[in-house]
């Protein structure tokens, strides 16, 4: 276990921060403004490019064996320059796996970063020895194995760095990558497959003029770019057949950069899946909002529109619109199969099977200016909760942030999946029903949620996912007994 370090402020509220204006807090959540020393950047005027697929290196007995050096390399982000990053071998976001649901993986995480390092499977059902925990860290030179037994059903996961204090400096310099799973059930759908399955990881960036990425504090651990990085190109086009694709979208923002997406066009598009899985039919949304490592599956459907045409991927974040792909549909219709009126069954959890009521309260802690659950910031010395394995229980998570002080939270548990039950009373969304790993819980916002705590005992953290929160305290440790 390592020493508890010094406490990590959330630098841009702390200590004062109540006799801040509200005007000046408010701010805080507006998108920044442009530097002047940043390059110019210019709208669609790179390709998308999408992370390459990594192939095992070697399969023992059905286990597939991978290897991923972690390392400092330079990558064309902005035409004509290059920007040093840290990536999963050396490319940002990194490479992305696919495999099946009930075939083991392992992978070997050499680092040869001048930090240290700890890979967290975001979502992943995983082994507590596997989850990237403080105490897990990979020193600089080492390296260390990752068991992913892949249980759970087909979905998109992503896998980023997760040393506390450090989780926003080091994801934002590029330590993101796509982990997908697939299984019989998702087979037999016939979604939009190959190439018309395409991932789309939307982080935003700020860069200095030479290129080099414009960074957080690593002391204070908050970060927002005014820049949309797509799949590490900035705002991309995208060629498109007249036909329906499946776009698996993570947010992998590191601070409060809060999307809420749609077409330029107004149009309706399908979400199919959420955090932990497809959902039980295609939802129809003309608005989506997408938290920080929050994962949406959508099928948009290009059929309509004539070749030729352009169709912009909006986005507004606390207002500020953001442009982040151009989809340009450059070819006729192509064959496809119909987009399916059911996709795959979701057992809901039962409240009234429930007997363990645990009620969390996240907020920024004026006095010490720490991110606090309940009213202590993270110490991984100590065990907040002891959930028992194969028990469900019911979670409220209450945004104890003022009006004066309006700090959304996004908040994550790592191993389990959950069911939203209602926010401040009300049923969740539709395109929020299925399972979640991660919800936004707004200022004074009561959120409910169900968790079933299956597979795996041990040590496990939940926090809030915007990482300079989590930084700066917001994160705490459950056993789950066995
Ligand atoms: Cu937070």
């Amino acid at each position: 276990m390592p020493k508890r370090r010094d406490v990590l402020k959330f630098g841009l509220l702390a200590g004062a921060a109540a006799a801040l204006p509200v005007e000046r807090l408010t701010s805080a959540f507006a998108r920044p403004a442009v530097a002047a020393t940043a390059p110019a950047i210019t709208l669609f005027d790179t390709a998308l490019v999408v992370p390459p697929v990594l192939k095992p290196t070697l399969t023992i007995a059905g286990t597939d064996y991978y290897d991923i050096t972690m390392r400092v390399a330079k990558q064309e982000i902005v035409p004509g320059l290059k920007t040093p990053i840290w990536g999963y071998n050396g490319v940002f976001p990194g490479p992305t796996i696919r495999t099946r649901r009930n075939r083991p993986i392992v992978i070997r995480q050499r680092n040869k970063l001048p930090v240290e390092a700890a890979v967290h499977l975001h979502g992943g059902n995983v082994p507590s020895s596997s989850d990237g925990l403080p105490g897990q860290e990979i020193a600089p030179g080492k390296d260390r194995f990752y068991l992913y037994p892949n249980r759970q059903q087909a979905t998109t996961l992503w896998y980023h760095d997760h040393v506390h204090h450090h989780e926003s400096f080091n994801t934002t310099q590029g330590l993101t990558g796509l982990y997908l799973i697939t299984d019989p059930a998702e087979d037999k759908l016939g979604l939009p497959s190959g190439k018309y399955d395409v991932p789309l990881v939307i982080q935003d960036r700020s860069f200095n003029a030479d290129g080099s990425f414009r960074l957080p504090d690593p002391n204070l651990g908050e970060f927002a770019g005014e820049v949309a990085v797509i799949n590490g190109r900035p705002s991309p086009f995208f060629a498109v057949e007249q036909r329906r694709y499946r776009f698996r979208l993570l947010n992998g923002s590191s601070a409060d950069c809060l999307h809420e997406l749609t077409l330029g066009s107004g149009d309706t598009f399908h979400v199919i899946g959420t955090d932990g899985g497809l959902l039980a039919a295609p939802v129809p949304v003309q608005k989506l909002p997408l938290a920080p490592s929050e994962r949406a599956e959508v099928i948009v459907d290009f059929s309509k529109y004539p070749v030729g045409s352009q169709l912009v991927l909006n986005s507004s974040v606390f207002g500020t619109p953001m442009q982040l792909i151009r989809f340009d549909v450059t070819k006729a219709k192509s064959q496809q199969t119909p987009l399916p009126p059911k996709l795959v069954p979701i057992q809901r959890l039962k409240e009234s099977h429930t007997k363990v009521h645990r009620d969390f309260q996240l907020n920024l802690d004026l006095g010490s200016g720490e991110m606090v659950i309940n009213g202590k910031s993270f110490d991984p010395d100590r065990i907040d909760i002891r959930p028992k394995l194969g028990s469900t229980e019911v979670w409220t998570i209450f945004n104890g942030e003022t009006p004066d002080l309006p700090i959304p939270h996004v908040f994550h548990t790592h191993l389990v999946r959950f069911q939203i039950l209602d926010r401040d009373g009300r049923p969740p969304a539709p395109f929020e029903s299925g399972w979640k790993d991660s919800v936004t819980v707004m200022p004074g916002e009561r959120v409910r949620i169900i968790l079933r705590f299956a597979d795996f005992p041990g040590r496990f953290l939940y926090h809030c996912h915007l990482l300079g929160h989590a930084d700066a305290g917001m994160m705490a440790t459950m056993f789950v007994t066995p």
